[in-house]
């Protein structure tokens, strides 16, 4: 069996459901995954929840349930969040499944073996928040160092020969610079083995709630040292083919679990199997809302979904697309070293600068002009190499930050793509190569093209719907590797795309209120209202539908004409309307139009009109067509 890619996120408490914090390792876990599958690795991505926490079973009991019942219900909302994000997980393991536990009581028969686990007496205080203990000494006014209140254990119990670790782990640290990323984290955890590891007490007097230690059923294992097997427990170790897939490639987590738990005690604990240690380990920061870290104690809690709920909403972009945009706010915006507080108004900017001006509307462009002037066929044109060692400068860039995991500036490198793609249309001006009959339209056609496939691959790995629309505007297939970017990718002449469809549509300042009301201006009236008004069995008679324009074409011989076709419901309608001075055939194909639908068919100029758009009058007469303010059902009837 061939070695895998294996990628873990922490497995999350189940006392709670998750957040935009706990979202976010999460994600950069699916991103990790999905990104080293279009590398053509064979990844195995696991994420659970654990359940053998103290605090879990309090927040049942608190919940009036039994513990069972609680964390059947809770880990079946995480998976349902996770599909809701759009997760890729290849396994999920809980602690309370019987393939954890009998591994759990495997290691310790072997640590207790080896010398490594001993029995002994335990005097201190116990943080049920974060299930931490603390000595005496390390209290800060009687209280937990993060502040939260603790709890006096004195007991019979077992402890972790964690000590006898530390100079191995000093040393696998110094020898292996990518074992701990981010640097700074690292340090941080240099100075705390340095400071002296002293045995870590793992078992807790039993109350009916966790692991039982193997031959003293009066108590049972601390639930991190239980936890922290799930990595090996879940590629069934010590049997079957666990050796290819650990060790892992990366371990995600919050720096919250590094230094105590992922960067001390797990690896100790596998020093003492005799395993090896996990590749990579990544500690990123905080979200925080304002200067706090957003956390389910604190109760200042941002959920995804509901963030996405919200996004549609407004923007009217659909639930899926909606979850893609919060998956790139998340990661564009992700704490590596730093934490980042989340903000609405940032949300929505880049959502506005990013999502839709450079990426959805430079597709846009690309798709409708290919209707427009190439009948939707890619032409028979030679791709241009100079814009393309462009764009592969940027992936280049983009790789080389997937790598290291900085996902966050590698969305940088995929918005230069898009930056790229509009410049290139930009600098070549297709339409002004179609009206000089140019030769070299052809090329640049296949060449846009050809960049719309390249965003499809670099935005793939984080908003995976969006690529998925993509693929399907291009008529073909989901790219799957990125090595496809190496040669045409599938653009060759003669492939037809679907019609245009604007992904992301702008969100107005008027929309970004959430939900303030938006009162009408009083309008004033320009003549008496008793020689205008008309009654509502008047207004109905006009049939206003919501239309989008197919293809346009300025009219031969008539400055001002433009010739639509558009789409209204199951019908398709040509209809002439005086709109070229401002606007150009690109700007048109795949909008939404208002669209008088009964008025009486009339020849214009040799063809036959049959309707009418809307258009407002703008200062100097020229024409503002009227959009719907978000994507309705093309044929929608309007009142
Ligand atoms: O610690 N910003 O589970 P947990 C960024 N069960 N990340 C955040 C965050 C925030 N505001 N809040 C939470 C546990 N996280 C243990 C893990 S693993 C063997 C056992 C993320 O439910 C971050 O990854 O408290 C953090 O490490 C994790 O959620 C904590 O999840």
């Amino acid at each position: 069996m061939s070695r895998r890619y294996y990628i873990t996120t922490p497995i999350y408490y189940v006392n709670s459901v998750p957040h935009i914090g706990t979202a976010l390792t999460t994600v950069a876990a699916d991103v990790n995954a999905r990104y080293q599958r279009m590398r053509g690795r064979e990844v195995f991505f696991l994420t659970g929840t654990d359940e053998n926490a103290t605090k879990v079973a309090e927040a049942a009991e608190a919940a009036g349930k039994t513990p069972k019942e609680f964390v059947d219900e809770i880990s079946e909302e995480f998976k349902r969040i996770w599909a809701g994000l759009n997760i890729r997980y290849d396994d999920f393991i809980r602690t309370t499944e019987e393939r954890h536990i009998k591994v759990v009581e495997e290691v310790w028969r072997r640590l207790l073996e080896a010398g490594h686990i001993y029995p002994g007496e335990y005097k201190g205080w116990y943080d049920v928040t974060t299930e931490t203990l603390y000595s005496e000494s390390e209290l800060v006014d009687g209280k937990s160092p993060d502040g939260n209140p603790v709890r006096e254990v004195s007991e019979p119990g077992y402890y972790f020969r964690l000590s006898a670790f530390a100079e191995p782990l000093l040393e696998h640290i110094e020898k292996n610079p990518r074992f701990i990323i981010p640097e700074t984290r690292k340090n941080e955890v240099v100075s705390f083995i340095k400071q002296g590891l002293r045995d870590v007490y793992i078992t807790r007097e039993n109350k009916g709630w966790g692991i039982p230690v193997p031959g003293d059923e009066s108590r049972v294992i601390y639930v991190w040292f239980d936890a922290l097997i799930n990595y090996i427990s879940a590629v069934g170790w010590p049997d079957g083919d666990w050796e290819s897939y650990w060790p892992a490639a990366a371990q995600w987590m919050g720096k919250d679990i590094l230094v105590r738990f992922h960067a001390t005690i797990w690896p100790a604990m596998l020093m003492g199997l005799g395993l090896p240690l996990p590749e990579t380990l990544i500690g990123h920061g905080w979200v925080l809302m304002g200067d706090k870290k957003i956390s389910k104690s604190l109760g200042n809690v941002v959920r995804p979904l509901e963030l996405a709920e919200e996004l549609d909403r407004s923007a009217g972009c659909g639930p899926e697309l909606a979850v893609d945009a919060v998956r790139w706010h998340m990661v564009r915006t992700m704490p590596f070293e730093n934490d980042t507080a989340f903000s609405m108004e940032e949300f929505q900017g880049r959502y506005n600068s990013e999502l839709v001006n450079i990426l959805s509307n430079g597709v846009h462009r690309v798709v409708s002009m290919t209707h427009n002037f190439c009948s939707g066929t890619v032409p028979d044109g030679a791709l241009d190499e100079a814009a393309l060692s462009q764009v592969r400068d940027a992936l280049a860039r983009y790789h080389a930050e997937m790598e290291a995991f900085r996902f966050d500036r590698a969305m940088d490198a995929a918005v230069e793509v898009g930056r790229i793609l509009n410049g290139y249309i930009d600098e070549k001006k297709p339409w002004d190569l179609r009206k000089q009959d140019d030769s070299r339209l052809s090329d640049v056609m296949r060449t846009m093209v050809w960049m719309v496939r390249a965003v499809e691959a670099v935005l793939r790995p984080v908003t995976p719907t969006v690529a998925d629309r993509l693929a399907a505007l291009l008529n073909l297939e989901p790219l799957a590797e990125f090595s496809v970017l190496d040669g045409d990718a599938g653009v060759t002449p003669g492939l037809k795309l679907a019609q245009p469809q604007p992904l992301y549509v702008r969100l107005s300042a008027q929309k970004k209120e959430e939900g303030k009301e938006v009162r009408e201006q009083p309008t004033q009236s320009q003549s008496s209202p008793a020689d205008d008004t008309i009654t509502i069995e008047d207004f109905l008679k006009v049939k206003l539908r919501i239309a989008r324009v197919l293809d346009a074409a300025p009219v031969e011989g008539a400055d001002k004409l433009m010739r639509l076709e558009l789409i209204v419901g199951d019908e398709r309608r040509q209809v002439l309307a005086g709109i070229r001075p401002q606007y150009s055939p690109e700007d048109l194909i795949g909008r939404q139009v208002v669209l008088v639908a009964n008025l009486a068919p009339r020849k214009m100029r040799g063809y036959e009109s049959q309707g009418m758009i809307l258009a407002a009058d703008g200062p100097n007469g020229e024409a503002i067509l009227l959009q719907p303010d978000k994507e309705a059902p093309d044929g929608t009837s309007v009142h």
